[in-house]
Parts: structure tokens; C-alpha cells; sequence
């Protein structure tokens, strides 16, 4: 694994509809990614902040909210990932809401051709306008990332799709929309929902999504949304949906993802410190970030 990682903050929360996780990279950093990451041994480079603007200052409307913002952050946040995957680093992106995976998706794919991606997340973020019940571009994010959704999400960075379906799999999913449901049938999407966790178990479930997704590409984006988490493990989250992935079991996904050493970029996204526990859920994304970095119990 590379062991240089460029830390990028995306202080978004103009694609959700609960204010709060604009504070998530703070609330990450507070909790204490830099020395979790230099007692691994990493060289690790902060870049701070994406510049996001605060919602009170637009009206938003329509089946995209905030789309000319969103997309504009977005715009920045793929030249920041790709300028220091360029530069030979590892860009670890903390958000801010899931829209902003588009982003930082658009960045590591100017690089790597054919990428996988592990999206782990309570929710599928396969909608477009049309099938969107909130007009949150959060839950449109994957959609978009695979040529579904509006214009000016899909060819973001100038080129679309970035991701094909066969290369992803969403780990975690218990709240689908109809759409999304009609979405992952229709392309054939690799979805382990809590049914296939709860059944198979995490460990075979990783070792098949890794098959999957490093079968036919040359490297692996981590998307990893914390309410996938159960929220007693992860209360600090906008839509937390119960019945969702234990402490345990999300540390034992990292743990076999690390071992795999398949990763050239990751996400950690949608830590609220507003609806938290005493920071708890960024304590968790520090812990889990320090699993997906190959820390070890013993
Ligand atoms: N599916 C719902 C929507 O599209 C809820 C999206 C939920 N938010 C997320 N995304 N945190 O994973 O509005
Ligand atoms: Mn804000
Ligand atoms: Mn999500
Ligand atoms: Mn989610």
C-alpha cells in the first residue's frame, strides 16, 4: 500500500437535508486521524478544507437541490484527489455528505481506468431526479457515478461513466427506494444487504465483494458511508436506519480489505457531530480508518 496518504476535507452538507455533516471533517480530525495514521507509520500531509458555501445563502428547489454548488464543490474536490494521486499519495477524502463521493470518484478515475468500488452504506445512492423521494443529491451519488441522473453530475469531471456495474458492490444496503430497486435488478448491481451479512457472515461476504471488484480493474476506491453502521455503534449520522452493520463486524470488513491491499483511495462520509454522542461516531470513523490502514489487534 502507498504510505504517503493526503488527508482532502469536504465540509459539504448541501446534499442532504439535515445540517451538520459540513462539520464531519473537523469532528474527524478532532478525534485524532493524524496520530492514528503517523503511529502507523504513514507520511501523512493535511491539504485542508474543499471550499463549500453554507445552504442560507441559496434557495434551493427542484428534483436536484443545490445542484450548481454541489457540482462546483465537486469540480474542486476531483482536481484536489487528482492532483495528489498525481503526485503519488493516497487522497483519504472525509465528508461531508455522500454527494461528494461524484467527486472525489471523478478524481481517482482520471487514474485509474478501470476502478472498483466498495460502496458500504445503509442505502443504495442509485437515484436520479425522477426517482428521488427528497431531491437529495447524497442519495444520487452512485447512480451518477455509473452515467444515471443529471447531466451535469454524470459528466462531472468531463467524462462519464466513471464506473462500471460489474466493478461495484454495495455492502450494507437495508433502506432502497422503489428506483433504486428497479435500478440495481435492471443492471445487475452486487448488492449484500443485511440479509446476505446476517446469513453469509462478513468475512465470506468480503472475500467475494474483493473478488468481484478487483477481478477487472486496476484498483479499489473504499466508499464508506458510517450509517451503514448500526446507529448504537454510530448515532452521529443524518439517516440512520436501524438493524445495520456491528462495530465488530465493520472492523473485521477493513481488516480483510487491508490484507487484500487493494485500495488507492478512500472516503469516510455522513458523521454529523450535531446528532452525535460525544463525538463518538468520528471516533469510530478514526478507528475504522485505522483498520483500513492495516492497524491489528495484536
Ligand atoms: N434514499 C433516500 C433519498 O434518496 C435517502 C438517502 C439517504 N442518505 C444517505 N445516503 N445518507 O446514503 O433521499
Ligand atoms: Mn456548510
Ligand atoms: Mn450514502
Ligand atoms: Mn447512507
Amino acid at each position: 500500500m502507498n504510505d504517503k496518504i493526503s488527508v482532502i476535507g469536504v465540509p459539504m452538507d448541501l446534499g442532504a437535508d439535515r445540517r451538520g455533516v459540513d462539520m464531519g471533517p473537523s469532528a474527524i480530525r478532532y478525534a485524532g486521524i493524524a496520530k492514528k495514521l503517523e503511529r502507523l507509520g504513514f507520511d501523512l500531509k493535511d491539504t485542508g478544507n474543499i471550499n463549500v458555501p453554507q445552504p442560507e445563502m441559496y434557495v434551493e428547489a427542484g428534483k436536484y437541490k443545490y445542484l450548481e454548488q454541489v457540482v462546483k464543490a465537486n469540480e474542486q474536490l476531483a482536481e484536489a484527489v487528482s492532483k495528489e494521486i498525481g503526485d503519488g499519495r493516497f487522497p483519504l477524502v472525509l465528508g461531508g455528505d455522500h454527494s461528494i463521493a461524484i467527486g472525489t470518484i471523478a478524481g481517482v478515475a482520471k487514474h485509474v481506468q478501470n476502478l472498483g468500488v466498495i460502496w458500504f452504506d445503509a442505502h443504495g445512492d442509485l437515484n436520479t431526479g425522477e426517482t428521488s423521494p427528497s431531491g437529495n443529491i447524497h442519495g444520487m451519488s452512485l447512480a451518477a457515478c455509473l452515467g444515471y441522473g443529471h447531466e451535469r453530475l454524470v459528466s462531472l469531471g468531463g467524462f462519464f461513466p466513471k464506473l462500471k456495474p460489474e466493478n461495484i458492490v454495495i455492502i450494507g444496503a437495508r433502506d432502497l427506494d422503489p428506483g433504486e430497486r428497479a435500478l440495481i435488478k435492471e443492471i445487475g448491481l452486487n448488492v449484500y444487504t443485511m440479509h446476505e451479512i446476517d446469513k453469509l457472515g462478513m468475512a465470506r461476504v468480503m472475500e467475494e465483494a474483493i473478488k468481484q471488484v478487483s477481478r477487472e480493474t486496476d484498483g479499489v476506491h473504499l466508499s464508506l458511508d458510517l450509517d451503514g453502521l448500526d446507529p448504537h455503534d454510530a448515532p452521529g449520522v443524518g439517516t440512520p436506519v436501524i438493524g445495520g452493520i456491528s462495530y465488530r463486524e465493520s472492523h473485521l470488513a477493513l481488516e480483510i480489505l487491508a490484507e487484500a491491499d487493494v485500495l488507492v483511495s478512500a472516503e469516510f462520509v455522513e458523521v454529523n457531530p450535531i446528532l452525535d454522542r460525544e463525538n463518538a461516531t468520528a471516533q469510530v470513523a478514526v478507528e475504522l480508518i485505522g483498520s483500513a490502514f492495516g492497524e491489528k489487534l495484536l
